[in-house]
């Protein structure tokens, strides 16, 4: 297997994730050789020769890992749940950008409602969640700024993010009930991990030890 393909394509979902990732790539050797702040370029050269980035909305870091467009990912744990396909591993839990996903509301009572109506843009974990608990929702999917909705009068409940508990709290609103804990992940191509399993395994581990921190 001295012949495998050894460039890697990795694929890192914008905003917080990104920010915190900089620093844990750096610790695994790999610092963009672009200003990520001014330039305009997409797919990114890294000082690993054999890493390039590529840096794309959270939703879509798990297309491009299915379907080959990245070799792998980072992306948070709750995208992953939102996301449809399978066509990925999910080799590590980098621990960074943490939070949970949680049911928030004005009214610690809401769940008695007969319909509730829950605002989120997570819709499957949403139904998922509450039919577990053998309660119908109806479920208003939102792009952003979940936590608007019930005081607008448009939901009974939100499932959203919450790090701090300060936007809630900003806002009136009670964390009700945690579904579940949330960190970014590492997620790998199913053919990478066969056609470049050296480059790949060996990044994963470069990943894991920066993830653990200096002993
Ligand atoms: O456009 P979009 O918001 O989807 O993405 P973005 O490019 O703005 O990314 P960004 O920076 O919002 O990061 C999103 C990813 O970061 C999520 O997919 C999570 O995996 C992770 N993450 C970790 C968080 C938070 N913590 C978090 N607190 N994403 C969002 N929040 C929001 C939350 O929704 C709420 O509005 O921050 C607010 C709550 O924070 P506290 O501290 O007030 O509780
Ligand atoms: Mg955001």
């Amino acid at each position: 297997m001295t012949n495998e393909p050894r460039q890697l394509t990795l694929a890192i979902a914008k905003g917080r994730i990104l920010k915190e990732a900089i620093p844990l790539l750096a610790a695994a050797g790999i610092v963009p050789g672009e200003d990520l702040d001014r330039t305009r370029r997409l797919i990114i050269p890294t000082s690993n020769a054999f890493v390039r980035m590529v840096i794309v909305r959270a939703s879509d870091v798990p297309t491009y890992v299915e379907y080959g467009g990245a070799d792998l990912g980072i992306v948070g744990k709750d995208t992953l749940l939102e996301y449809e396909g399978d066509g990925f591993y999910e080799p590590l839990d980098l621990r960074i950008a943490p939070c949970r996903l949680a049911v928030a509301s004005q009214d610690p009572g809401f769940a008695a409602l007969p319909r509730l109506r829950v605002a989120t843009k997570y819709a499957a974990v949403t139904r998922k969640h509450f039919a577990q608990k053998g309660l119908q929702t109806e479920i208003i999917k939102l792009y952003g700024s979940m936590e608007l909705a019930p005081l607008v009068g448009l939901a009974d409940c939100i499932v959203d993010l919450v790090d701090t508990g300060n936007t809630l709290r900003a806002n009136g609103l009670l964390e009700v009930e945690q579904i579940c804990a949330i960190t970014a992940r590492v997620i790998v191509n199913k053919a990478t991990m066969k056609t470049k399993h050296a480059v790949t395994v060996d990044l994963l581990q470069q990943l894991e030890r920066a993830a653990n921190g200096p002993a």
